[in-house]
């Protein structure tokens, strides 16, 4: 094996071999995934990571990190590769193979990560895995001490001090090309032209004096860029919809395979849908509306033909996400579920799917919004969706909820008339009635915003007389089937959060 030296590598010097071979390894694998496609390694780690890690630790990191749980993940995987690549470098004052053993079982996580994975980045992981015990057996041989005469000394630094450099360089130069070419310019492009492409319908217009924003409430259509996002992607998968494929198929008569324009042969409507995600806590942001444009899923499923049997259309994005709609909700001739392409006038922005996603009304996003859709299959129950898996619930309709935005927990304000606004939702039922009271005492009814359609929210304002000191509002929905909200307080799972949403306050005279 390798050559044994009598006087070993400085530490410093072993450690900046295991950093510069690891960092090398990482940045030829971005270029090979930039290149051949797929996930980099690095991206395929962290997914297989979040796919792996206890739905308890996943809630953890949501509420310390909030939507900000992705770069949390990222930084404390960058943290933890630069300490074993250290640590494999210092394995390896002596001899180059202890640290290339390690960083060659790094290499092969990398490899089993990408395996896991539904788009094939297995060639960028090998290419890492060769990349990373290579640049690891030439540092560690410019770092080896020729002897320990002052002059061999300098000339041994000078000679780590260029080739260390070099591969600085190339594995920066890896790096960014391989992001540039996986962020592909293409996509970009690609919303480009789909812009042009997706047919002119005419759009329901949202009626004057459906929000009260100048009483605190949210605006009624949420821009796009303010849009809520949840998701499992470590990184916003990259789908030009000239490459992008629907497949339809299971228990059908007659399965399909859709090209973007072809889809976009099909009728396309415009609807405007409040969607909510299930991890919404009482008094949360995980709410937000938009007009969708898209083909109804209905026409899809009639064109296709489901067989008897069948239950449920079990999504599945390019990353390997999966969600289960139950078919009859689907199926129903008014439930205005769409394969949408675009959102509030614009292609679906990448974060929210692009090329297509689905959108149900009614349904909470994780059974029925799946973006980046590539696959959809008639089936069973018998299949588990991703959540379900982790032990969320198979169905998942919309729960009647209601929020206070104003006044906001913690503020202070002149007492006498409050005004105290928020939102109210019951996708696909409508809401009849908001109510609010201050300190427990009795509810009073809520102005409401007029009514756009069942399937979004409802804005509401209450003036309520209050003196000064601290005061609690709280607010309760009813919904047209005449369902008042439930005080019971329950968690987000297994099938969304229930309570009335109380806000403190205080008045001064
Ligand atoms: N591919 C994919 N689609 C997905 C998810 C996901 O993790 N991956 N999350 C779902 C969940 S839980 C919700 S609430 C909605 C959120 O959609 P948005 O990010 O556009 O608001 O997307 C759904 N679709
Ligand atoms: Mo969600």
């Amino acid at each position: 094996m390798g050559s044994m030296t009598s006087v070993p590598i400085p530490r410093l010097r072993a450690a900046v071999a295991g950093l510069l071979a690891t960092g090398a390894a990482l940045g030829a694998g971005h270029l090979a995934a930039g290149l051949a496609g797929g996930p980099s390694p690095f991206v395929a780690v962290g997914g297989a990571l979040i796919d792996l890690t206890p739905d308890p630790v996943k809630e953890l990191a949501i509420s310390l990190f909030g939507t900000a749980d992705k770069l949390a993940l990222q930084t404390g995987m960058v943290l933890v590769i630069a300490l074993l690549a250290a640590v494999a470098g210092l394995l390896s004052r002596r001899r180059w193979w202890p640290g290339a053993i390690v960083i060659g079982l790094f290499g092969l996580i990398g490899v089993a990560a990408a395996m896991s994975r539904p788009s094939d980045g297995v060639a960028a992981a090998l290419t890492s895995l060769v990349v990373g015990v290579v640049v690891f057996w030439l540092l560690h041989h410019t770092a080896e001490m020729a002897g320990e005469a002052p002059a061999e000394v300098d000339a041994g630094r000078r000679r780590f001090l260029i080739t260390s450099s070099l591969v600085v360089l190339a594995a920066g130069a890896a790096g960014i090309v391989g992001g540039f070419l996986q962020r592909g310019a293409g996509v970009i492009s690609s919303q480009l032209a789909a812009a042009a492409r997706i047919p002119k319908v005419s759009v329901p217009p949202i009626p004057p004096g459906a929000d009260f924003v100048a009483s605190g409430t949210p605006t009624f259509l949420t821009s796009n860029r303010d849009f809520y996002r949840i998701d499992t992607a470590l990184v916003v998968p990259q789908v030009r919809a000239e490459d992008w494929r629907l497949r339809l198929h299971g228990l059908v008569r007659r399965a399909l395979v859709l090209s973007y324009d072809e889809l976009l042969q099909r009728r396309v409507e415009a609807r405007t849908i409040t969607i909510t995600c299930v991890s919404n806590e009482v008094g949360g942001g995980l709410i937000s509306t938009a007009t969708f444009v898209g083909v109804p899923v209905r026409d899809l499923l009639l064109e296709a033909g489901v067989r008897p049997g069948a239950q449920q259309l079990f999504t599945t994005s390019v990353d390997g996400y999966t969600a289960g709609t139950p078919l009859d909700v689907l199926l129903e001739p008014d439930r205005g579920a769409l394969l949408a392409v675009n959102m509030n006038g614009e292609p679906l922005p990448t974060e929210h799917g692009f090329p297509v996603r689905m959108v149900v009304p009614g349904l909470y996003g994780y059974v029925s919004a799946t973006k980046w859709l590539v696959d959809a299959e008639v089936t069973t129950f018998d299949r588990q969706h991703y959540w379900e898996r982790r032990g969320w619930a198979r169905q998942a309709p919309i729960k009647t909820e209601s929020r206070i935005d104003r006044p906001r927990a913690g503020s202070v304000v002149p007492a006498g008339p409050v005004t105290v606004a928020g939102i109210a939702w019951a996708q696909h039922t409508g809401i009849d009635r908001v109510e609010a009271r201050a300190d427990g005492g009795r509810w009073q009814p809520a102005e409401l915003a007029t009514d756009v359609s069942r399937d979004t929210w409802r804005m509401w304002r209450a003036t309520l007389d209050l003196p000064p000191g601290g005061h609690v509002v709280e607010c309760r929905a009813t919904d047209r089937t005449g369902r008042t909200q439930t005080p019971e307080r329950r968690p987000v799972v297994p099938d969304g959060a229930t309570g009335w949403h109380a806000v403190e306050f205080t008045c001064t005279s």
